[in-house]
């Protein structure tokens, strides 16, 4: 039999969190045959609401849950997890001031990164999906020095579903049939969405989504807006914000990077550039990736007109900006 991997979500008590453990313990993440601990952390005074998804967890009786750790104590949380699903955060409050949110997270991140650096199990794979997602993701690497960059990513693949779903919804086809849209750059409404390279699968040929959309002004304008505005078009209607979508597409990501992607197919994850494609080094920065065995590889040599070049360089600035300004939260 198959060892338990132990899996940390942190703000399990969250509405994310809530949708996100039962998919995790049901096999959505990574995969139908392997078992699972799941590690929960949340704050004191979510801790009445914590037991209480601990409670459900139990009464589900999945087959695939092995234990359920939860806890206050990040110290706890942390130890010897294989993947860590980082969904705790501190929002952003009407009237609150960028800095304010930023240096509130940058406190949260620093602690928990020295948590995992000390506890976690060595290979540990960590995503990152609270906001500010990309910058979040590069404090815990800063305060994690011990984790390998490449263990360290954050969450765009909800972005990069929306753009599946987006096009799919347009053309009529199954969204099983659209592929290699991407996402560049930060978790935010600068981030890029990209169909240059997308194709749609259909009687065994591919074609481009751009040929099959025929309408580039909908491509260039629209589609771009409905992505990038999506999270606020879901609070818009639901007073809440995205959540099952967001824990499905935590899933994606953590089990196409265990799993690997399908052939000939790229997926889009915030990871620690390398300068690829002209994006400064050190960003945490959203790129179409494929995985094998257990490792993301950046996508290469994709053609990027000026349309794209331009606005994966705002997209880059704002994550620049968001640096400096996590940076001087720590001075
Ligand atoms: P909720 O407010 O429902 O849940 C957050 C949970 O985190 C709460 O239970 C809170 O007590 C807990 N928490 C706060 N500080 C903590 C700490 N230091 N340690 C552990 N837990 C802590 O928010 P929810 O809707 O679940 O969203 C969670 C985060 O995901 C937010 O930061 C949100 O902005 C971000 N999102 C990111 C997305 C992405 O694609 N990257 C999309 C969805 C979502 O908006």
């Amino acid at each position: 039999a198959t060892d338990p991997l132990r899996v940390l979500v942190t703000g399990a008590a969250g509405q994310i969190g809530y949708a996100l453990v039962p998919m995790i313990a049901r096999g959505a993440m990574l995969g139908p045959d392997q078992p699972v601990i799941l590690h929960m952390l949340d704050i004191e005074p979510a801790a009445e609401s914590l037991k209480g998804v601990k409670m459900e967890l139990v009464d589900a009786a999945f087959p695939l849950l092995k234990g359920v750790v939860a806890t206050t104590d990040v110290v706890e949380a942390c130890k010897d997890v294989n993947i860590a699903v980082m969904v705790g955060g501190f929002p952003r409050k009407e009237g609150m001031e960028r800095k304010d949110v930023m240096s509130k997270n940058v406190s949260i991140y620093k602690a928990q990164a020295s948590a995992l650096e000390k506890h976690a199990a060595a290979d540990c794979k960590v995503l990152v999906v609270a906001n500010p997602a990309n910058t979040n993701a590069l404090i815990l690497k800063e305060f994690a020095p011990s984790i390998p960059d490449k263990n360290i990513t954050c969450l765009t693949r909800l972005d990069h579903n929306r753009a599946l779903g987006q096009i799919s919804e347009r053309l009529n086809v199954q969204v099983s049939d659209v592929k290699n849209v991407i996402i560049w750059g930060n978790h935010s409404s600068t981030q890029y969405p990209d169909v240059n390279h997308a194709t749609v699968t259909a009687n065994g040929a591919q074609k481009p989504v751009r040929e099959l959309i025929g309408d580039d002004n909908w491509l260039n304008n629209e589609f771009i807006a409905t992505v990038q505005q999506r999270g606020a078009a879901i609070i818009k209607a639901r007073k809440l914000s995205s959540a099952l979508s967001a824990a499905s597409s935590a899933c994606d990501h953590i089990h196409d990077w265990v799993v690997g992607t399908p052939k000939d197919t790229w997926v889009s994850m915030g990871v620690y550039s390398d300068g690829s494609y002209g994006v400064q080094a050190g960003l945490i920065y959203s790129f179409p990736v494929t995985c094998e065995k257990g490792d993301w590889t950046i996508v290469q040599n994709l053609k990027i007109d000026e349309f794209s070049r331009d606005k994966m360089d705002k997209t880059a600035q704002e994550l620049v900006e968001e640096k400096a300004l996590a940076k001087s939260c720590l001075d």
